[in-house]
C-alpha cells in the first residue's frame, strides 16, 4: 500500500518532468494571457455579485486555471471541447470573448444561447465548444459520440471533456471510460481533482489512490499531472492529443488542484480545513507560471502589459454587456432545438 495520501501532488512522470525543466516562452506567455483574462473575469464578477449587479448565481474556477487553459492551448482549431462550471478559460480559447460571458452572466442578448441560457452555460459548437450540462458529467458521453463520429469518419478530430473528482462516481462516467478505452476513441479525458465535490472530500469519494490509476482498467493510459502548473498540464495533454489524433486512443488524465472558493460564491466552504486552503493558495497557478517567465528572462514590463491589457478587456466587457439590451420575451421558444448546422462541424475539413 502506497503511503501517498490522495491530497498529494504528484511529480512521477516523464512529460511532466520534461515540463518543469524546459518551459516554452511563447507557449508560456499564451498560458499566462489566457490565465490572467480568465482570472480577471471571474475576480470582476465577484466583485460584480456583492455590488448587486449581477443577477443569478456564481460559479468560478479561480486557483485551477491552468487545467482549462493549459488543456485548452493543446488542441488544434477544429478540436472539440466539453468545458464545465470550472472552465472560463477554456472558452476564451476556443473563442467566447469576455464580452459575450458577460452577457451570458448578466442575461443580456448577443451571445450564443441569447439569452435562454445563462452563466456558465455557453458554447458554440460551431466554435468546438459543447456547452455545459448540468447533469455531471453528461457532457462525457456526448464528447464520447464525438470521438466516435471523428473516428468513424476519419475526420482527424479529437475531443477533449473536463470533470470534478466528483462526477467520476456516476455510472454515467464509468461507462463513457469503458466504451472510448473500447472504441479506441481520439478522446482526452481530464479529471480536474480539486480534492472536493461541494462539501464531499476525495477521502468520502473513492478508494483509489488515484483517479488516473482507473485508466488500464478501461485500456488506457493514466496520467496525473501537477494542474497548479499550466505549462506541465499543457504538455501532458499535448502529448495525449497528439496520441490520439495519431490514432494510439484516448487518455485520462488526473490534474491535481485545490478549489480555493465555496463551490460557488454563496459558499464559504466552512467545512474545508483552512490550512489546505492556505497551502494550495501559496501555488497559485498564475503567480507560479509568472515566476518561471521572470527567472526564463521574460522582462517585468512584459508581463504587466499583458495584465493591463487584460484589465482593459474585462472593463470594456463589462460596460458593453451592462449596456446591452435584455431578450425580447416573444423570441423564447425560437433555436431550442439545435439548428441543422449544429452538426456542421463534422462537415468541416479535416484537421491537420
Ligand atoms: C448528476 C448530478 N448530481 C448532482 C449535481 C449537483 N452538483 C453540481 S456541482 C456538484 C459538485 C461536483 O463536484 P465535482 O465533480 O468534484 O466538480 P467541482 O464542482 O468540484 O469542480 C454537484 C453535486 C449535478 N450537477 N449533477
Amino acid at each position: 500500500m502506497s503511503s501517498r495520501t490522495k491530497n498529494e501532488r504528484p511529480g512521477n512522470n516523464s512529460a511532466l518532468q520534461q515540463a518543469r525543466t524546459n518551459l516554452n516562452v511563447p507557449v508560456g506567455l499564451e498560458l499566462y494571457r489566457w490565465m490572467g483574462l480568465s482570472r480577471a473575469i471571474e475576480d470582476k464578477l465577484h466583485i460584480m455579485k456583492r455590488q448587486g449587479r449581477l443577477p443569478g448565481r456564481l460559479v468560478t474556477g479561480r486557483g485551477q486555471e491552468a487545467i482549462p487553459v493549459g488543456s485548452a492551448l493543446a488542441l488544434a482549431a477544429h478540436d472539440v471541447v466539453c468545458p464545465l462550471h470550472r472552465d472560463l478559460g477554456a472558452n476564451l480559447i476556443k473563442g467566447i470573448t469576455p464580452e459575450e460571458f458577460l452577457r451570458s452572466y448578466l442575461w443580456k442578448i448577443g451571445h450564443p444561447s441569447e439569452g435562454r441560457d445563462s452563466d456558465v452555460h455557453i458554447g458554440d459548437i460551431r466554435r468546438g465548444i459543447y456547452p455545459m450540462i448540468s447533469h455531471l458529467p453528461d457532457s462525457w458521453p456526448v464528447a464520447l459520440g464525438f470521438g466516435i463520429a471523428s473516428s468513424y469518419m476519419k475526420l482527424g478530430r479529437v475531443t477533449l471533456a473536463f470533470c470534478g473528482d466528483g462526477a467520476t462516481s456516476t455510472g454515467a462516467w464509468h461507462e463513457t471510460m469503458n466504451m472510448s478505452g473500447l472504441f479506441h476513441t481520439p478522446n482526452v479525458w481530464v479529471i480536474e481533482n480539486n480534492k472536493y465535490a461541494y462539501s464531499t472530500p476525495v477521502a468520502k469519494q473513492y478508494a483509489a489512490m488515484s483517479l488516473a490509476s482507473r485508466g488500464a482498467a478501461y485500456g488506457m493510459p493514466g496520467v496525473e499531472v501537477d494542474g497548479n502548473d499550466a505549462f506541465a498540464v499543457y504538455s501532458v495533454v499535448k502529448e495525449a492529443v497528439d496520441r490520439a489524433r495519431a490514432g494510439g486512443g484516448p487518455t485520462l488524465i488526473e490534474a491535481h488542484t485545490m478549489r480555493i472558493d465555496g463551490h460557488a460564491v454563496h459558499d464559504d466552504a466552512s467545512y474545508v480545513p483552512k490550512d489546505l486552503i492556505e497551502e494550495w493558495k501559496q501555488r497559485d497557478p498564475i503567480v507560479l507560471l509568472r515566476d518561471r517567465l521572470l527567472l526564463a528572462n521574460v522582462g517585468q514590463p512584459t508581463l504587466s502589459e499583458i495584465d493591463k491589457a487584460n484589465l482593459q478587456l474585462v472593463e470594456n466587457a463589462v460596460k458593453a454587456a451592462e449596456a446591452a439590451p435584455m431578450p425580447d420575451p416573444a423570441g423564447m421558444e425560437n433555436e431550442v432545438y439545435a439548428p441543422a448546422e449544429a452538426a456542421s462541424w463534422m462537415l468541416l475539413p479535416r484537421c491537420t
